[in-house]
């Protein structure tokens, strides 16, 4: 029995970003494979035709929930926030993508502005790396995807 992990519908034809505006956060942190999530959600926002797609940096993952709270009360139509937290690299794995999570999360509900959560939290960089463009897939493209939808939920 395969797993359905497929977060959109491809075929649905639904996945139009014209006239909606989005502002892309990426963790400069393991910043080889935040670079291929910024690739992967680029080419979603694109073929979708995104009137807008601005990109910012802050230094890692932790960062992410301010920048996007700042960013959020600037009119966007979503956030979507890239990040890489590897476990080996330190004891703070819980905190850094704990409170990654869980500012996002409270960004998005508090100010209404959808945040795609675009943070890989793994083991290993083998495993980072599978989900930045490799066997995985692109945990950008997938998140960009999601803000995509969310901004167009309930409109
Ligand atoms: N930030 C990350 O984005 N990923 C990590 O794996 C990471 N590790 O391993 O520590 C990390 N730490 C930095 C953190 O996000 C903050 O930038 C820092 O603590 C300053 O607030």
């Amino acid at each position: 029995m395969s797993r359905e992990t497929q977060m959109w519908n491809r075929d649905s034809g639904g996945v139009d970003a014209r006239g909606l505006s989005f502002a892309v956060v990426v963790a400069r942190y393991n910043r080889e494979i935040t670079a291929k999530l910024l690739e992967g959600a680029r080419a979603a926002l694109t073929a979708a035709g995104a009137a807008k797609v601005d990109v910012f940096d802050v230094p890692g993952a932790f960062e992410l929930p301010l920048a996007s709270l700042r960013l959020a009360r600037r009119g966007y139509s979503a956030i979507v926030a890239l990040g890489c937290v590897i476990r080996g690299d330190t004891p703070h794995f819980d905190y850094v993508a704990g409170e990654a999570a869980r500012g996002l999360q409270q960004v998005a509900l508090e100010t209404g502005v959808p945040v795609a959560f675009g943070v890989l939290t793994t083991d290993t960089v083998e495993q980072a790396e599978a989900r930045a463009g490799g066997a995985v897939g692109n945990k950008g493209y997938d998140a960009a995807m999601t803000a995509i939808e969310m901004a167009r939920f309930g409109a």
